[in-house]
């Protein structure tokens, strides 16, 4: 296999920024080693890369994604191909799918059926966690088998009555399982049988806009799931990880828990720290553009997540990239929110939005890297051949221009869906070489890659707990 060297760049971690050049041998880093070092003078890579006045950091983790999920009779627009690809083109080298089990189904059928969707097809390096929709006896004890092979986190909904949701006996009894097989809990924290009478109210008296669907889904509703799931969580023993956190009142729940020394985690999604319920609240059907769940809150709440991520009580910043087409898609909904499917696009920006942030002062560089790399492959168990640029680590790297300029369209995005949601949204910085494994995936525009050159990777247990 090629080696390569990548020289001159500034290499940033979670933990360091220096200018450093890079080894690549045999898919994994070699070495870092100062330019003007007598080490890195002495290689004899077959090509070099010239990262001069570049970024070199590690290919990004997005640890959470939907590509081809079934969901409100439609199926999310991305295949694991057309995801991962995208994924790629924004800097993205290991994405963590969702695995679901159907009622009444087992869980070993559903990690079969994303098994199959996936193999084969997909740019980067993925791996998967498993959606319990039906908690039983059986499903704990498959529960502790997926652990041992490598699926070693569980997605529960408080939300979605009927669908996928799971009563507080539920959630307790696979809380418990996870407290003793080492699995992570991961919850979706919203009062869904409340919000389900709200929405019932909400189209009966003739309010069916996309906006509606932020108005339902109210902030205290979040709250007060997510101060149940820890205290669920408490009385397990085990630990938790709340994804898509949106709402202060959440972050809130989150810092009170963590104050008192609870192993209780926190991610959050680009959506929500750039946009808003002004967007739900565009003129027409623009709206279901908008729709997600959890949903997004007013701007003022901003300030509480990235307040978050700078003090460690949000650790993660993942996508919940779940995209459905406006036309044919999101238009299921016209005439009632509550048929819109939910999910935003957003796997191909995460690394680009997360560097406009720091452009911005929200957040410095090490912390880029930490809650966009390290940080989600510590948590779902995938250091340390993930999330960071370390001799030993698998040579997933970005080459990232912090100076170009580039505007995010539709037109122009690499995402399967007919839309953005950051239309005409102006970004400094810009991928511009990616590795996987040391195989070149983009260089400088174009992509080289063939599908099926991500591969499966089985999980350890969170790395955050050891
Ligand atoms: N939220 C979404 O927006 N989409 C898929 C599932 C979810 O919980
Ligand atoms: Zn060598
Ligand atoms: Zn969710
Ligand atoms: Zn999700």
């Amino acid at each position: 296999m090629t080696t390569t060297a990548i020289r001159g760049g500034l290499v940033i971690t979670a933990t360091e920024e220096i200018l450093a050049d890079v080894l690549v041998e045999d898919g994994r880093i070699a070495a870092l080693a100062a330019p003007d070092s007598s080490c890195a003078q002495g290689w004899t890579p077959d090509r070099t890369l010239d990262a001069t006045g570049k970024y070199v950091v590690p290919g990004g983790v997005d640890a959470h994604t939907h590509f081809d999920l079934p969901f409100g009779g439609t199926a999310s627009s991305d295949t694991f191909e057309t995801g991962t690809r995208a994924a790629a083109w924004g800097g993205t080298t290991t994405v963590v799918d969702f695995a679901v089990q159907s009622r009444g189904g087992a869980l070993r059928e559903g990690l079969d059926t994303w098994h199959a969707k996936a193999e084969g097809t997909c740019a980067v390096d993925y791996a998967f966690h498993m959606i319990l929709s039906d908690v039983r006896e059986s499903s704990l004890k498959e529960m502790d088998l997926l652990v041992g092979e490598g699926v070693t986190s569980f997605k529960l909904f408080m939300a979605y009555p009927g669908v996928f949701y799971s009563d507080d006996g539920q959630i307790l009894r696979a809380m418990q399982r996870a407290a003793g097989n080492g699995g992570l809990i991961m919850m979706h924290a919203e009062n869904g049988i409340a919000i389900d009478v709200l929405v019932e109210q909400a189209l009966a008296a003739g309010r069916t806009d996309p906006r509606y669907h932020g108005e339902v889904r109210k902030a205290l509703l979040e709250a007060e799931a997510t101060h149940r799931a820890i205290a669920l969580a408490q009385v397990a023993g085990s630990p938790l990880y709340v994804v898509h956190v949106s709402a202060e009142e959440a972050v809130a729940e989150l810092v009170q828990a963590r104050d008192k020394g609870l192993p209780v985690f926190g991610e959050t999604c680009p959506q929500y720290l750039f946009l808003s319920t002004d967007n739900l609240a565009e003129p027409g059907f623009e709206g279901a553009k908008y729709v997600c769940s959890t949903p997004l809150r007013p701007r003022e709440h901003q300030a509480a997540l990235w307040r978050g991520l700078r003090t460690n009580d949000l650790q993660v910043v993942s996508t919940d990239h779940c995209p459905f087409c406006f036309s044919g898609q999101k238009e299921l909904g016209r005439g009632d929110f509550s048929k819109i499917p939910n999910g935003l696009p957003g796997v191909e920006h995460r690394m680009d939005l997360l560097h406009q942030a720091v452009v911005d002062g929200h957040i410095t560089r090490r912390r880029w890297i930490e809650i966009a790399c390290t940080a989600p492959a510590r948590m779902f168990g995938l250091a340390p051949r993930k999330g960071t640029l370390a001799p030993g680590a698998d040579a997933d790297i970005v080459i990232y221009d912090p100076h170009a300029r580039q505007t995010l369209s539709a037109t122009t995005h690499h995402m399967n869906v007919d839309y953005s949601a950051y239309e005409g949204k102006e970004i400094t910085g810009r991928v511009e070489t990616v590795l996987s494994r040391g195989e070149t995936v983009i260089d400088r525009g174009r992509y080289t890659v063939r599908a099926g050159h991500g591969r499966y990777v089985p999980r350890a247990t969170c790395q955050y707990l050891a």
